[in-house]
């Protein structure tokens, strides 16, 4: 498939007004998506992931205008009007009008929420921007009836992908692909695909309790830190060592071979902060906190025997990965542990979700 594929046939049915409302959850890579090129094509295949309780709750209410030159909005963040975010969705909204050509025929009033806490540290991004995405779907369908369910998810994950790459990894699925790989069939630079290799018993309903270490505001953007892999000295490496790595845990996922997912996730993690470290310019984004962290998750693993593991966004917060079999005995370690590393003692139980809602 190319581009040109999701630019949709004349519109066979007109719509005067009306609103749709999704839900879409975050995600939490476990291959790193980290280096872009031209119009949001990742540098490495990627692979997520989905979560449950963090997500994005999105009305999308529209009105035909009588003048159709351009689109227009109003965006609303928890019911109040939030100028703030106008710059990221015009400019999602632009780059997205030649594949959803109606838009330009609509005036919206975008209301979001997210269930996660405001300034949390967890990017919104993703989980924002799958869930507008679906809200335009929903609409786009409406006017192509014909549209199959394949057609509708995969735009929809081609558009979200548009507005923040590891959104098109929080549309459909439990485990998302993005990015081509050689064993990864139907994989594609311009959307994710659900991942449908074989997973063993261990993998399924995984939990991530998300340790919240520091809530500030990004030290480093998305954009600028994709950046940082333009001219990296380690690029190539990394790019093909990310291709190695998703491998591994396919192998490692069909075997049930918990090990080998605990090597591939936290060596993925420490690689996506060690890019940082040595790009120029260079940032730290791990906390001292974030140190003890790691350090405590390898004593009580050596220790117990328990399968927990970690993996990183870009920030400081640490995701504790853990199969649903051990999960009092892990959220009890984390509270006796690890809370006292975590900023007013916040932390988020998650786990694997299934993607988008329509509500
Ligand atoms: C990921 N991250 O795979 C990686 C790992 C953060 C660390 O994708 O510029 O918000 O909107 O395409 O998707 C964060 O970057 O970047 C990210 P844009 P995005 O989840």
């Amino acid at each position: 498939m190319n581009e040109k594929d999701f630019i949709p046939l004349p519109y066979t049915k007109t719509l005067e007004n009306g609103c749709f409302t999704w839900s879409a959850p975050s995600n939490i890579a476990l291959v790193k998506y980290w280096g872009k090129t031209g119009i949001q094509i990742p540098a490495n295949p990627s692979i997520s992931f989905t979560l449950d309780a963090c997500k994005t709750i999105t009305t999308l209410a529209f009105e035909k205008k009588e003048n159709s030159g351009k689109y227009s909005f109003d965006f609303l963040f928890e019911g109040q009007p939030k100028e703030s975010f106008h710059p990221k969705i015009e400019k999602f909204f632009d780059v997205i009008q030649q594949y959803v050509p109606f838009i330009k025929n609509y005036h919206f009033t975008i209301d979001s929420r997210n269930t996660f806490p405001h300034s949390s540290g967890i990017a919104s991004s993703a989980s924002g921007m799958a869930a507008l995405a679906m809200c335009l779907m929903s609409l786009e369908r409406e006017l192509n009836p014909e549209m199959t369910h394949v057609h509708f998810y995969r735009k929809a994950s081609f558009l979200a992908r548009l507005g923040s790459g590891s959104a098109c990894r929080s549309v459909k699925g439990e485990m998302v692909v993005w990015g081509e790989h050689d064993e990864i069939t139907g994989s594609s630079d311009l959307f994710g695909v659900e991942f449908d290799g074989e997973v063993a018993h261990i993998f399924k309903n995984y939990q991530d309790t998300i340790l919240l270490v520091d809530k500030g505001e990004k030290q480093v953007s998305s954009t600028v830190g994709h950046g940082l892999m333009n001219g990296h000295p380690f690029a190539q490496q990394r790019f093909t060592q990310a291709h190695a790595n998703l491998s591994k845990l396919k192998k490692a996922l069909a075997e049930g071979d918990i090990n080998a997912f605990i090597e591939v996730v936290e060596s993925e993690a420490l690689t996506l902060h060690a890019m940082m470290m040595t790009s120029l310019p260079y940032f730290i984004l791990m906390k001292p906190n974030t140190l003890e962290i790691i350090n405590k998750i390898w004593q009580y693993r050596q220790k117990t025997g328990v399968p927990v593991c970690f993996t990183l966004d870009a920030g400081a917060n640490v995701h504790v990965l853990y199969p649903q079999q051990y999960a009092s005995e892990v959220l009890e370690f984390i509270k006796a542990e690890l809370l006292v590393y975590c900023q007013n003692n916040q932390y988020i139980c998650d786990q694997i979700g299934k993607g988008a809602e329509n509500l």
